[in-house]
């Protein structure tokens, strides 16, 4: 059981100031790539069309947040020959590489899954991938890779899911095998989509319990928008924190299904309860190793202005969890004091923190308004007028 949790006071400033300053917040390569729904993917002028092209984008992210160092790849839309130069671009730019993030949803030998599926010639393609993805994190330098699967089955009888779970155990064991000892690996779950009927990693408990038998290198990704309506998303945090198990967060926010929209735009209160069940479970130091990743789409919107919305909504999540009174909040719960301890968590969550933000950036010399800042840099009418022609970025590209 992982012990760093936080039970004291942390509203104190200087404490606050300094947990701001030092979180990092990953963005993803696949966000600045155009994307859309089933129906439409909408091109927008001046979007990435390559690997380096995404990582410029995202290092302009960091530039102004100041809390976006690094950048997760998507295999194979970000495969490139040389990672290690890829490394040294990312560098340059003021960035660097992360999570890995393996893709064996796309091919066609995937219609029945991956490395569930029923014809073992097609689990060994899966798996190779994913050995793939391994070895370029070593080129990379990347601690994680990131799995999620598609696989399920849409119909009841269509395949044994019991069986499904032996291929699922196999295929996880390989691949935790082939990792060096400071890499991990991050499961992740999805309760439906695209498998309707049933999905073989649906929930937080069956990915803890693969990670569990795997050992301590595997962890549980949560990504928000993978729950069902109404889902208690903190409680899982808290419990996965206390367990030891809680490796990654993908945040999004959702209205309907996986959404997949901008951190915190649909329910900021949530988001916000999340970072303080993080807060609490000692997720916020460095030693616990959470990878506190951004997994969104931006169809409609702009993408690097929308991203830095995003990170600035989880900035404010994790200011107002700092400013919980721990010892008040403490105080209240010992004595029953329901309305009491209540209206502790309310009154952080009823704070403006965007003076303090606006300090803590300039503290660390930045502009106040990173999105103010990112407008007045040029650089979305530079990229429009210099990644003319080409194939932009996107869905299976
Ligand atoms: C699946 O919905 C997911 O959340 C996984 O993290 C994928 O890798 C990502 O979206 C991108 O498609
Ligand atoms: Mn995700």
């Amino acid at each position: 059981m992982l012990d760093t949790s936080d039970t004291h006071d942390t509203h104190d400033t200087h404490d606050t100031r300094q947990a701001l300053k030092s979180q990092a917040i990953e963005t993803p390569s696949w966000a600045y790539g155009n994307s859309g729904t089933r129906f439409k993917v909408f091109a927008r002028p001046g979007v990435p069309r390559t690997p380096r092209e995404k990582l410029a984008d995202a290092a302009r992210v960091h530039e102004f947040t100041g809390v976006a160092p690094s950048v997760a790849l998507h295999i194979p839309w970000d495969r490139v020959e040389d990672y290690a130069a890829l490394g040294a671009y990312a560098k340059e730019q003021g960035v660097r590489l992360g999570t890995v993030n393996a893709n064996v949803f796309q091919d066609d030998d995937y219609r029945l899954g991956s490395v569930c599926h029923p014809d073992a010639t097609v689990r060994r393609k899966a798996l190779a991938h994913l050995l793939e993805c391994v070895d370029i994190m070593e080129a990379t330098g990347s601690r994680d890779l990131k799995l999620w699967f598609a696989d399920g089955t849409n119909y009841p009888g269509q395949d044994d899911l019991r069986a499904r779970q032996d291929r699922l155990e196999e295929a996880l064991a390989a691949v935790y095998a082939r990792l060096g000892d400071e890499q991990r690996l991050v499961l992740e779950y999805k309760f439906f989509e695209p498998a309707f009927y049933a999905t073989d990693v649906p929930d937080w408990g069956t990915a803890y319990a693969h990670c569990l038998k795997l050992g301590g290198r595997a962890q549980v990704c949560v990504d928000t928008g993978h729950h069902a309506p109404g889902t208690n998303i903190e409680f899982i945090v808290a419990l996965l924190l206390r367990e030891g198990k809680l490796g990654a967060f993908d945040f999004n926010s959702r209205f309907y299904a996986d959404d997949d929209l901008m951190a915190g735009a649909a329910d900021p209160f949530q988001l916000f309860r999340i970072m303080y069940e993080v807060r609490r479970g000692g997720g916020l130091a460095p030693e616990a190793g959470i990878a506190f990743m951004l997994d969104q789409c931006h169809n409609i919107e702009a993408k690097i202005p929308a991203i830095i919305r995003s990170v600035m909504n989880v900035q404010e999540a994790t200011a107002k969890a700092l400013l919980v009174d721990a010892n008040a909040l403490a105080t209240a719960q010992a004595s029953g004091d329901v309305l009491g301890a209540n209206a502790v968590l309310m009154d952080a969550y009823n704070t403006d923190v965007r003076p303090l933000l606006a300090d803590v950036r300039s503290e660390l010399g930045l502009d106040p308004d990173p999105l103010a800042a990112y407008r007045r840099s040029g650089w979305e009418e530079r990229t429009v007028a210099e990644r003319v022609g080409g194939t932009q970025a996107g869905w299976g590209a």
